[in-house]
């Protein structure tokens, strides 16, 4: 029975888990080098996050049951997407029920073909712990479980995340904290192969796909992507939202609005 067990084991590890991303972090204050405050791996201080990583460890089909449409802001579709940046105020939040849902805010590029299973991602996340806001930083790219940035993120600071792939598996995400002069250089490797199809500057609810639980201050988003070369402004993107009217994303010249429908933007 025993070797049975083990047998199965070694059959699902050849058979289905796919090669991890490697990720490896800097951190500078005002353009210089500093100690990056990197606790281990499995203190991630997120709920939300350590909810992320145990949905992404599920096996594909459990896995579909909550990976519902949760997206809401703006994304263009092309070829060719080789960098992202935007720029963005983190919100404040209130929730309500027992379990409350976080709310991200990340630029990506793949993040609308997550049938492909490939995606590279960061930004930041708004949670409620003892009743108090706090706020991380994260970058993720598939297959890997999102990793949590050592940037201290607190409520209303702008911060600017630029993705910026190297090739189709590799990249590189500064995340910097315009507020504070602080900025994480994070270098990834071994992802799935992107499509590179996408890019993309969204709020997020995790989890769920249902906003409701959520109020949010609005958040105002810039940036730009670049396609084979080619600089395309936010301007061109199209607005993605599937919250019907618990939120809004609205194009105004290069500027993406991101507001609450259920009233949130009052704060
Ligand atoms: C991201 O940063 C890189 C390196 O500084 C830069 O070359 C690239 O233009 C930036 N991406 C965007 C979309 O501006
Ligand atoms: C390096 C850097 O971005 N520094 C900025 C930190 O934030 C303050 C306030 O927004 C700016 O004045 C600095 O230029």
């Amino acid at each position: 029975m025993k070797v049975q067990v083990s047998a199965f084991l070694v059959l699902a590890l050849a058979c289905c888990v796919s090669a991890q991303a490697t990720w490896s972090f800097k951190k500078f204050q005002d353009g210089v080098e500093v100690p990056l405050e990197q606790g281990p791996a499995t203190e991630l201080r997120s709920a939300t996050l350590q909810k992320l990583k145990r949905i992404r460890n599920l096996p594909r089909r459990a896995r579909a049951n909550v990976d519902n449409p949760n997206d809401c802001g703006a994304a263009v579709t092309g070829t060719g997407f080789t960098s992202i940046v935007g720029t963005w105020n983190v919100p404040t939040i209130q929730t309500t029920g027992a379990s409350p849902p976080g709310l991200l805010q990340w630029v990506g590029i793949d993040g609308l073909s997550e049938t492909a299973d490939a995606g590279i991602q960061g930004g930041t996340l708004s949670e409620i712990q003892d009743g108090a806001q706090v706020n991380f930083a994260y970058v993720d790219m598939l297959p890997a479980a999102l990793q949590q940035a050592m940037l201290t993120v607190e409520t209303a600071d702008t911060i600017t995340t630029n993705i910026t792939t190297t090739s189709t598996t590799s990249g590189v995400i500064t995340l910097s904290n315009e507020t504070r002069g602080t900025s994480i250089v994070a270098t990834v490797s071994g992802g799935t192969a992107l499509s590179r199809t996408s890019a993309e500057w969204i709020l997020q609810i995790a989890e769920t796909s249902n906003l409701a639980p959520v109020l949010f201050s609005s958040v105002t988003v810039t940036g730009s992507a670049i396609a084979s070369g080619t600089t395309v402004s936010l301007s061109k993107a199209s607005v993605v939202s599937n919250f019907n009217s618990d939120c809004t994303a609205k194009l105004v010249g290069t500027t993406l609005e991101i507001t609450d429908g259920s009233g949130g933007g009052g704060f």
